[in-house]
């Protein structure tokens, strides 16, 4: 293949932004996120020609969470398209909180002239993107040479979803996308790879100890995780929990994965069955911070744990793991169900109402949180007019974060379907909501509800004109407690500065959504929260729903304030 300069239009030749369109294509991908400037702008233009749809967002950070969750929903890496530098470094974030999670994405951004980059002579966006990428992702590659194109996303496309999914760059820098080459040459090298997420069998024998340690255990107990969320193995799941009679918790992206109203959840009563339980199945779920890490005073001090994972150097990671069995989720689940015949596993009578009798108590104690219902609304209150219509629309797509928010909502709002809630994830992290929104509606048409703190909502709030523009059916709703866990209204700075927590209380979120023709509600009570969310969510409009709560009932960093180093403590 010849390299050329750029010439005039010419049906026998083509460029490279036109063979990296023609490999996406062919690769199946239908959507990219992203923001264009110097040098991609041509190359959105040319995909969406192509008939790829082009999300255009005002940020590249929330293009990119869009681009992820749309990589955890389906299974096929989101695409994040950035400019060089400041671009590629706003998509950063979104690169690495992928590969965090384990979702498949690709950022695939345009870069500078390698010669003038590498001798730092100062080029327009000049900076070394591959290799600041590496940290970052599983992968990092950069293409320098046309024909070298469909080779490069293949590699991309394995890294991306082969065994634990995660965030991949790749680099295309001006040069090759400037690049001018014969188009029948360029067809020749296209190619789809075979298999790139290949089935990973687990050994007989890691299967056998695993189900021998189970059928052993007194009080079982399964965890799911968002390992086995995005493994769409919703059916075998159910199947081996049910037959088996074993009680499940999910973790907060696996809710919905068997529907939180299940009679074997023992989500009400966890703290419970981590204390009693004997044999733990981590199902996609790693034991990292989110569980306390396996160890201390939350867990049974002699529980042994089974854990069913696609990444083998995960096991012994926290703690010594007695069964590990290293597979795909889909393909440990068929072999467990398949075990079953020889090694029978029931949960006994005993450990069951053991289970159900643990979370009489802490059923009642919601039932009374939720019934509070002086205004303004605490958190309770509004997530129980918020239920109300997750309850009644099961379908609908949940995106959560914020502190108090996202802990609240996570344990009163229940999920009925697989991978339909989107939060904050692994790294516990403020500013994916409209990305994740803005994922979930494309991938599935659906409508979703955004929960969001107000802080959460201020990291990304602007995509609020992308979602007008692309006419998406996103409701958010704005808990407006005034700030960041609670409105602390202590001034330490002696001139009346706020206080490092507040934000306005009374701003009106309701107000940004009309600036672009969406539709804007300010609630004060739970009966008109319940009517905002439904007519938001039933009429499909782009919606915003600023809710009035209570100042000072949040609690400092939610649900994890032993996190938080205190030493000596300020007024
Ligand atoms: P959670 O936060 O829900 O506890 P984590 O993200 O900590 O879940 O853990 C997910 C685990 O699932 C990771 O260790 C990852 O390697 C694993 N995983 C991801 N996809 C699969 C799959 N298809 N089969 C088996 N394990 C998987
Ligand atoms: C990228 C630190 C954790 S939670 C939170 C922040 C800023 C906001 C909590 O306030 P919010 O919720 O959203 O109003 P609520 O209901 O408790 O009042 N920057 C990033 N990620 C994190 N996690 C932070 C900062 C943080
Ligand atoms: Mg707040």
């Amino acid at each position: 293949m010849t390299t050329t300069q750029n010439t005039a239009p010419d049906p026998n030749l083509t460029d490279g932004m036109h063979i990296v369109v023609d490999a996406l294509k062919k690769n199946g991908i239908d959507t990219m996120y992203g923001v264009v400037g110097i040098p991609v702008t041509d190359l959105a233009r040319h995909a969406q020609e192509a008939g790829i749809r082009f999300i255009g967002f005002r940020h590249e950070q929330s293009a990119g969470y869009a681009a992820s969750a749309a990589g955890f929903l389906t299974k096929k890496p989101g695409i994040l398209l950035t400019v060089s530098a400041p671009g590629f470094l706003n998509g950063l974030t979104a690169l690495a909180n992928a590969t965090t999670n384990g979702f498949p994405l690709i950022q695939i951004s345009g870069s500078s002239d390698r010669a003038i980059i590498d001798l730092q002579q100062g080029d327009y966006e000049e900076l070394d993107q591959m290799n600041i990428a590496k940290p970052f992702a599983k992968a990092s590659y950069r293409i320098n040479k046309p024909e070298d194109i469909a080779t490069g996303l293949a590699r991309a496309i394995r890294a991306a979803i082969s065994g634990r999914p995660g965030g991949v760059y790749l680099d295309l820098t001006t040069a090759l996308l400037g690049s001018v080459v014969d188009k029948d040459a360029a067809d020749k090298t296209l190619f789809v790879p075979v298999d790139p997420s290949p089935a990973s069998i687990p050994s007989p024998a890691s299967v056998d100890r695993a189900l021998k340690l189970i059928a052993s255990a007194k009080q079982p107990l399964v965890i799911l995780g968002k390992g086995a969320a995005y493994a769409q193995a919703d059916d075998q799941i159910k199947d081996f929990i049910e037959k088996t009679g074993m009680p499940y918790v999910p973790m907060s992206m696996a809710k919905g994965l068997l529907p939180d109203n299940h009679p074997q959840s023992a989500a009400s009563a966890r703290g419970f069955v981590l204390e009693n339980a004997d044999v733990v199945i981590l199902m996609g779920a790693r034991l990292n911070w989110l569980l306390s890490h396996g160890k201390g005073k939350h867990w049974n001090p002699n529980v042994q744990f089974v854990q069913l994972d696609i990444d083998a150097t995960e096991f012994d990671s926290n703690r010594p793991i007695a069964a590990p069995v290293a597979g795909d989720i889909s393909s440990i689940i068929d072999a467990f169900n398949t075990g079953l015949a020889k090694t029978p596993i029931k949960a006994t009578d005993a450990w069951v109402k053991a289970v159900n009798d643990a979370k009489i108590p802490n059923d009642e104690k919601m039932k009374v949180k939720l019934s509070n219902t002086d205004l303004p609304m605490d958190y309770f209150c509004a997530l129980n007019a918020v239920k109300k219509i997750t309850d009644k629309y099961q379908d609908l797509y949940v995106v959560n974060e914020g502190a108090n928010t996202l802990d609240d909502c996570r344990n009163v709002i229940d999920m009925y379907k697989p991978r339909h809630r989107l939060d904050c994830g692994t790294w516990g992290v403020m500013g994916v909501g409209m990305g994740y929104a803005i994922g979930a509606a494309i991938t599935s048409g659906q409508s979703v509800l955004a929960i969001e703190g107000d802080s959460a909502f201020g990291f990304d709030g602007m995509e609020i004109e992308t979602i007008c523009r692309f006419k998406l059916p996103i409701t958010i709703v704005v808990f407006n407690n005034g700030g960041i866990y609670n409105d602390s209204h202590v001034d330490l700075s002696g001139h009346g500065d706020p206080s490092p927590t507040t934000l306005m209380a009374d701003a009106h979120y309701d107000k940004m959504i009309e600036a672009f023709g969406g539709v804007p509600y300010f609630v004060e009570t739970p009966e008109d929260l319940t009517k905002a969310i439904e007519a938001g969510i039933t009429s499909k409009k782009p919606t915003l729903i600023n809710v009035v709560i209570n100042r000072t009932c949040g609690t400092e960093s939610g649900h994890i304030g032993s996190l938080n180093p205190k030493v000596l403590t300020t007024k």
